[in-house]
C-alpha cells in the first residue's frame, strides 16, 4: 500500500512496541522499524523528533508524530488511522 512513510521506534522485548507493529502490520502498512535498544543515531534521531518522549514505541506516519502504542490504538478506535495511513 502506498502512503506517508512510517517510521516506528522500539526497544527488544517491548510489548507496546509488538502491540504497535502488530496493528500496523493488520493495516497492511509498510514501515521502517528503528530498533534502539543498545542507543545509537536512531535514539538521538527519535528525541530530537520527539523531544518529550519518554516510552517506546514512538510513531511517525509521515509528518505526524501518533506518540505511542496507545494513541495509535485510540487514532484506529477512533477511525482517525485510516485516512493518516492513506496521506
Ligand atoms: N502508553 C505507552 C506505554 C509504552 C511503554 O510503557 N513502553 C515501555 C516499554 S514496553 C517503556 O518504554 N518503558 C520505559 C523504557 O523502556 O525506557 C504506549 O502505549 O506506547
Amino acid at each position: 500500500m502506498a502512503g506517508p512513510k512510517i517510521d516506528i521506534y522500539t526497544k527488544f522485548g517491548c510489548p507496546y512496541c509488538v502491540r504497535a507493529k502488530r496493528l500496523l502490520a493488520q493495516k497492511g502498512a509498510d514501515f521502517t522499524e528503528h530498533d534502539i535498544t543498545m542507543g545509537g543515531p536512531a535514539r538521538n534521531e527519535m528525541r530530537d523528533r520527539a523531544p518529550n518522549a519518554m516510552t517506546v514505541p514512538q510513531i511517525f506516519i509521515g509528518d505526524t508524530h501518533v506518540g505511542g502504542s496507545d494513541e495509535l490504538a485510540a487514532l484506529e478506535a477512533e477511525g482517525k488511522l485510516d485516512p493518516l495511513l492513506a496521506g
